[in-house]
């Protein structure tokens, strides 16, 4: 599927990234992304850590049929590979994973690029290597990504501001912050253990919406 700059930039609103270490016992990946985009997740992102290659590109190839019905894009976390064989809408990359590489070039003009980015200078560099959005975090203290980089909001929004490309704020974001955030320039929120580690994934998930879509009205 092919997605408008105006629609990425939409969304960015909420913006779910998966980790099937929160599943219960039973449930699977795709029943709870399926909960999750119900719900109104307006972006879904996989990222599995622990799995094999064969797996992960099994459920990925699951989750990007899922994504189509609901017309939400779906992207693949590191693996420009498994993004291109499974023909995911687009792949998302750290700073590690775009060392000396063109990753524009290997995917081609239509497909989405995320690119994390820590600093203003790198996200200007990512806009310059053809992102159509940029990640910016940690913003509040995760324990979900061990080496994340702790930001402050003064920071993202100096980030925000760097660039013309959609900013999603990400890192310990939860029901209780997203207000923190008003202001920031920000997008959207993405958010793994908000959702994924939530009692009710879909309840949270729709909380979660309702919150984005205040902060981002209070942007401007
Ligand atoms: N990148 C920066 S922080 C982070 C990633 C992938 C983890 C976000 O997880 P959570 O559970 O929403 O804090
Ligand atoms: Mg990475």
């Amino acid at each position: 599927m092919k997605f408008t700059k105006d629609e990425i930039r939409r969304a960015m609103l909420l913006y779910a990234i998966t980790d099937r270490s929160w599943l219960k016992e039973g449930e699977s990946l795709t029943d709870v992304c399926r909960e999750v985009l119900d719900n109104g997740a307006t972006f879904l992102q996989i990222r599995e850590k622990d799995l094999d290659k064969e797996n992960f590109e099994k459920e990925a190839a699951e989750l990007k049929k899922l994504c189509e019905k609901y017309r939400v894009p779906f992207v693949v976390n590191d693996n420009v590979q498994i993004a291109l064989d499974i023909d995911a809408d687009g792949v998302h990359v750290g700073q590690s994973d775009i060392k000396g590489r063109d990753i524009r070039s290997l995917i081609g003009p239509d497909k989405i690029l995320g690119i994390s980015a820590g600093t203003a200078e790198e996200a200007v560099a990512a806009e310059k290597a053809g992102a159509d959005y940029i990640g910016v975090g940690a913003v509040f203290g995760t324990s979900t990504k061990k080496d994340a980089r702790n930001l402050s909001i003064e920071k993202l929004r100096e980030i925000c501001g760097a660039v013309s490309i959609p900013a999603v704020a990400i890192g310990g974001i939860s029901r209780e912050n997203v207000s923190e955030l008003d202001g920031s320039g920000a997008s959207g929120i993405a958010v793994i253990s908000a959702i994924f580690g939530a009692g009710e994934p879909g309840k949270a998930t729709g909380e979660l919406l309702k919150l984005a879509e205040e902060m981002v009205k209070n942007n401007g």
